[in-house]
């Protein structure tokens, strides 16, 4: 595959220069080499064309690969047409070490990994087994690759940006188009340009540029653009902390972001064991980065341009509650101080897909293995969550888990773990206001331990190793010093390490599977009274008419992430069940009216109850709803259960001030409503009682904004405008009940 993609890369690149007639950036010839229609014949419009992609391969993890797959099955196909992966690593928790807890995630999900590995076998697809590794680890591992473009459905496929990729994430329900051999669909993005100067030391790492990127751009800073890094101090960085940089690159609403091809991915490919894809990207290397006209005037090039001097980098600390709330760490004591925030670390928790590179681990290492050196005790209690088998074998066999388990720490299974909730944290019930830190790369409410006052603030992992050491937030390793056993001052030595490793990476057992040559006769079993799994059944179709006497199941305040929609942890037992997911939705989401969670009035009855209960109570009286939010609504993860839940319950419309680009794709791939206030002052105009009223929902067509009459308690009335970004496609989507309905009516090949 790669072969063919690179046989016909410079062709494309050529195609696209002479259409758009200018020099290219990296991101550009990627988008332009991967078009669904061939060599390019008309230049695209940023953040206006939409665009029909064909990606080259797609990946899965086990909490989201369930919805997409029982889409899939609904799709007649025989296989799926493009190399495609699942990963088991959401679904395992963390609790007192790696061998207990993957026994018990086997023994507890044992239902849902033999059904995906069944129609994984079944449908061409290869299977990477519970304790493999976590999803955007492997697949850096393995199968990114320089120019390549692919899709995943987590929102961190980002990741193998790191590898010189366009990876995206996506919800199921795209997945499973191109799975069956159909077109993706994007808008064209807008284009950041990063420059990057100078050479990190010290105390910084390839996380810090992320953390101050994230403050400069905020959550929502990257909506509908890709991220391009380049300049001498891209270079600098290894290829697994450049994947680092792309990740959290979710973190800024990016619809991707990536690096050209240089030295570091090159020596991480060989080093993987892919000598061969060096030696075919080395032959078409000036094609794998942007042209150098760009990255020489990139304010021509890009629609926004940044600079960052690595050499004058702070190690960042990040949060609580949001991955962009950036502090340098020599502002921490004050910024602490101001917010009231609790300065002991009672956790420091490293690994996850975002840092557990080799560097990151050995750079780690290197400051633990000055706890037993300089007489220190650590003060916080430490935990690691590798991302792959191969990591964890060669870091072990490197003796990195030793220097960890001197300093006291838990090795967890190469999954998701606390990343995800899946973290039985002792104590987190009680509630309690405390502090943790750790190298993942979100830090919403709730998210690690479901604990609503634990503060999560993120790091690179050498400043969470230090910090855990410390027990203190405001531990400047840089500046001071601790107070040993002995009662003396010692200072921390700046972490150092080797960007791979010297003898190579080894695995007894990776943990992959490849799927049968021919599946047809492999049977896949959905037992009907399971509480796990659930066949999909099809949504119903729009009757056409406008909706009338809506009411508001809840105007959400402030943040609401997909976390706030559809809560992880706990509830991702039941990602594959539709009916039984259903009874989370919204309950993490901030009523406006009462300032409460899962409280919403139920109209029918005057009294407040759960915001499921209360949608379901709807639904059986036939009372069309809507929800109302604010900016960035759905932000962070690529999980469709988000728009599939509200779906489910009899929700029609979503409006809220802005989306989220993944949340708003999945909404109207599942033919919902997506709309946004024309003017975001008329949030404030949606009362509790209202009933709502479409008035031109009848004549639905692109580029037209619709209109809502809103019908106050005392009999006042107001029309407000909202916009939508529907294309024509996409409405046919809503008039059939969702996309799905257009494929299993045949109605699109
Ligand atoms: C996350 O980091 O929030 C997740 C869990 O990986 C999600 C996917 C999911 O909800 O299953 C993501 O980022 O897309
Ligand atoms: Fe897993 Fe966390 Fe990475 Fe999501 S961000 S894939 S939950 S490790």
């Amino acid at each position: 595959m790669i072969k063919a993609v690179y046989s016909r890369f410079p062709q494309r690149v050529e195609a696209a220069r002479k259409v758009t007639g200018k020099p290219l950036t990296l991101t550009e010839k990627i988008l332009y080499t991967h078009l669904w229609s061939g060599d390019a014949n008309t230049a695209f419009e940023r953040g206006k064309s939409y665009v029909d992609f064909a990606p080259d391969r797609v990946a899965m993890q086990d909490a989201t690969a369930q919805m997409a797959l029982l889409q899939f099955m609904q799709a007649g196909r025989k296989k799926v047409a493009v190399p495609s992966t699942v990963h088991c690593d959401h679904l395992i928790q963390a609790r007192v070490g790696s061998t207990q807890d993957l026994s018990d995630a086997l023994n507890k999900n044992n239902e849902v990994f033999n059904f995906l590995s069944s129609i994984s076998n079944k449908y061409g697809i290869g299977f990477w087994k519970p304790g493999a590794g976590i999803i955007h680890q492997v697949v850096l591992e393995n199968y990114a690759f320089p120019g390549g473009m692919m899709i995943g459905t987590d929102s961190h496929t980002v990741n193998a940006g790191g590898l010189g990729m366009v990876a995206i994430g996506v919800g199921g329900a795209d997945a499973m188009d191109v799975m069956a051999g159909m077109a993706w669909e994007l808008k064209f993005p807008k284009l950041i340009g990063i420059k990057l100067t100078g050479k990190l030391n010290g105390w910084c790492s390839a996380k810090d540029v992320i953390l101050k990127v994230a403050g400069i751009l905020t959550v929502k800073g990257g909506t509908g653009c890709i991220v391009e890094y380049f300049g001498e101090g891209a270079q600098s960085l290894s290829c697994t902390g450049k994947g680092t940089i792309c990740n959290m690159g979710a973190e800024i609403g990016a619809t991707t972001s990536t690096f050209g091809y240089d030295d570091s991915m090159e020596r991480y490919l060989r080093s993987t064991g892919r000598s061969e894809v060096a030696d075919l990207a080395n032959a078409i290397r000036e094609h794998l980065t942007g042209d150098a006209e760009v990255y020489a005037n990139p304010e021509q090039y890009f629609d926004q341009v940044i600079e960052i001097n690595l050499n004058e980098l702070e190690p960042h600390l990040n949060g609580p509650f949001t991955p962009d709330l950036a502090t340098p760490i020599s502002k921490m004591k004050e910024e602490a101080a101001k917010n009231n925030w609790p300065t002991k670390v009672e956790v420091g928790l490293i690994g996850s897909c975002t840092n557990s590179s080799y560097e990151d681990i050995a750079r780690s290492a290197s400051l633990a293995k000055q706890v037993i050196a300089k007489n220190l005790k650590p003060k916080a209690e430490f935990s690691i969550t590798p991302g792959s088998e191969v990591v964890r074998y060669t870091i072990q066999r490197d003796g990195f888990i030793d220097t960890f388990n001197e300093m006291g720490a838990t090795v967890y299974a190469n999954a998701c773990g606390p990343c995800i909730g899946m973290w039985a944290r002792v104590g987190a019930d009680k509630k309690e206001k405390n502090t943790i830190v750790h190298s993942f790369n979100r830090n919403f409410q709730s998210r690690n331990d479901g604990n609503p006052n634990t503060l999560a603030f993120v790091a690179s992992p050498e400043l969470t190793t230090a910090l855990a050491i410390a027990g203190d937030l405001t531990f400047n390793p840089i500046t001071d010093t601790l107070v040993n056993e002995k009662g003396e001052h010692v200072k921390l030595d700046p972490p150092s390490g080797d960007e791979l490793p010297t003898k190579g990476f080894d695995a007894e057992d990776p943990g992959y599977q490849a799927p049968a040559e021919d599946g047809s006769g492999v049977e896949v079993n959905v037992a009907t009274d399971s509480e796990r799994l659930q066949l999909l059944a099809p949504f119903s179709d729009w009757d056409g008419q406008n909706i009338t006497g809506a009411r508001v199941l809840i105007k959400a305040k402030g943040k609401c992430t997909t976390d706030h929609i559809s809560m992880a942890g706990q509830w991702l037992r039941f990602r594959g069940h539709l009916d039984n997911i259903a009874n989370n939705t919204l309950i993490g989401a901030t009523n406006f009216f009462n300032g409460a969670q899962n409280s919403v009035k139920n109209q029918l009855t005057g009294a407040y109850d759960e915001v499921p209960k209360v949608q379901r109570a709807y639904k059986a009286a036939g009372v069309p709803t809507l929800v109302v939010g604010d900016q960035n609504y759905g932000e962070g993860s690529s999980r469709e259960h988000a728009a599939m839940q509200p779906r489910h319950l009899g929700v029609r419309a979503i409006l809220v001030k802005s989306f989220a680009r993944i949340h708003e794709t999945n909404l109207k791939k599942q033919g919902m409503l997506a709309l946004t206030f024309s003017n975001d002052a008329d949030y404030d105009k949606i009362q509790e009682n209202d009933v709502v009223n479409f008035i031109d929902l009848v004549s639905f067509s692109p580029d037209k904004p619709l209109h809502l009459e809103l019908v106050h308690e005392d009999g006042s009335k107001e029309t407000i405008a909202v916009n939508h970004t529907y294309n024509a496609q996409q409405i046919e989507w809503f008039k059939a009940g969702g996309a799905l309905n257009l494929i299993r009516k045949g109605l699109v090949h």
